[in-house]
């Protein structure tokens, strides 16, 4: 059965509903995949903390106090993270947990002036690709880690701290 309808395919006000739903359907998924992908580094990120703070305690064991980093501002983060990752490795129990922190964080992307990147340390980074931050004051109960978060900026509010809990 042939009516003119077919013929002529949709109206202008049908193929404009029809784009429209799709253009809001793409806007769902892109927004539920979004979020999946964010919650899935959220707890990329918390289980590198978990471990970290394993080995940490590791080290506490073995030498008696956590590594000391105490500048509380971000303006050096890679050196913080490289420091840690130097820190950790250097005890044996440490390094067997830090050897658990997935490949794909753990990268060597900075080294201090003056030294060549192959003799620097590697560094600990978050599921969003920017390095972490670690700091410690003696007398302090327990160490801080920070992610700078999704954003990719330290000192706001989408930071992830293991303190956050
Ligand atoms: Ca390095
Ligand atoms: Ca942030």
């Amino acid at each position: 059965m042939k009516t003119r309808r077919y013929k002529h395919g949709l109206s202008l006000v049908e193929m404009l509903i029809v784009v429209g739903l799709i253009a809001l359907l793409a806007t769902m998924v892109i927004g539920v995949a979004g979020r999946i992908d964010t919650q899935a580094k959220a707890k990329s990120v918390e289980s590198t903390f978990a471990l970290l703070e394993g080995a940490l305690e590791e080290y506490k064991e073995f030498q008696g106090v956590f590594p000391e980093q105490p500048a509380k501002d971000f303006a050096d983060v890679p050196a913080h993270s490289e420091y840690l990752y130097g820190e950790l490795y250097s005890i044996p129990g440490s390094r067997k947990i830090l050897e658990k922190v997935s490949n794909t964080l753990i990268k060597n992307q900075y080294s201090p002036a003056g030294m060549s990147l192959v003799d620097s340390p590697q560094e600990i980074y978050d599921a969003w690709g920017t390095v972490l931050d670690y700091r410690y004051v003696a007398g302090e109960n327990y160490p801080e880690l920070v992610s700078a978060g999704p954003d990719k900026i330290f000192g706001n509010g989408d930071d992830v701290t293991n303190r956050s809990k």
